[in-house]
């Protein structure tokens, strides 16, 4: 009896406007055009219970939710999916995510009111991406594309802070590749596949892990 191939965990992070929701779409076509098996999510997940919370937090600068209280939100958010995600993958299905548990930590960390432990914790457990990939964007070349929207954490400030600590992070990590997000679309995608690619074998045949145990 063949045994099927789990899928590969996929995470894209990086600052506003680095590409990320550009590239995971683009990632997921090549994929599906190789005959590999995948699939796009994407964190908040603004469609579920906790997600809609996080979407009037987000939308609506009146909300003066806790720091600890939307952290904890954002956490249940990919919580909530964890079955999902882990049924998927189980299927052989590759994920390729837009924002994770990364997100979640740096977003809330910057905010100088809980330490980097404490917004690790609630992600412990979760399941651990097999690769990271951090788009890094020059703040000068971030200000050229096409303008902030008015949702909250789109400003200069906060995304220079959230650019220090993705640093920080990936710096502990040994699973991140950090690609200079400033290339053309084009030249961004190919670097992503041919690393997804070259991983996917040893991925799908390795345990998956959790985070931060
Ligand atoms: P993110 O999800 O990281 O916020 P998006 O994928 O939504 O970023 O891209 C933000 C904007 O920048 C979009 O208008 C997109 O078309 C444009 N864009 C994305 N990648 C590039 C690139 N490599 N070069 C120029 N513009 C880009
Ligand atoms: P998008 O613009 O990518 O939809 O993100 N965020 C995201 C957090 O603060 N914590 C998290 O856990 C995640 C996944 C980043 C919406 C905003 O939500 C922030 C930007
Ligand atoms: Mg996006």
């Amino acid at each position: 009896m063949g045994s099927i191939k789990r899928g590969a965990l996929i995470v894209i992070e990086g600052v506003d406007r680095s590409g990320k929701s550009t590239q995971c779409k683009k990632l997921v076509e090549a994929l599906q055009k190789k005959d590999i098996s995948a699939k796009l999510m994407s964190f908040p997940d603004r469609t579920t219970l906790t997600g809609k919370l996080i979407d009037d937090y987000l939308k609506n600068e009146e909300n003066k939710l806790n720091d600890r209280a939307i952290h904890l939100l954002y956490s249940a958010n990919r919580w909530e999916n964890v079955e999902k995600m882990k049924s998927l993958l189980d299927k052989g299905v590759t994920l390729i995510v837009d924002r994770y548990s990364y997100s979640g930590i740096v977003f809330s960390a910057v905010k100088k009111v809980m330490s980097l432990d404490w917004c690790k914790c609630p992600e412990s457990g979760l399941p651990k991406p097999d690769l990271v990939f951090l788009l890094t964007l020059e703040e000068q070349e971030m200000l050229k594309r096409p303008g902030f929207g008015n949702e909250r954490y789109e400003n200069k400030t906060f995304q220079r802070n959230v650019a220090n600590m993705y640093e920080t992070l990936c710096n502990e990590e040994d699973n991140w590749i950090k690609v200079n997000a400033a290339g053309s679309i084009d030249e961004v995608h190919s670097k992503l596949l041919q690393a997804c690619l070259k991983g996917l074998e040893k991925f799908q045949t390795a345990p998956l892990k959790s985070l931060f145990f």
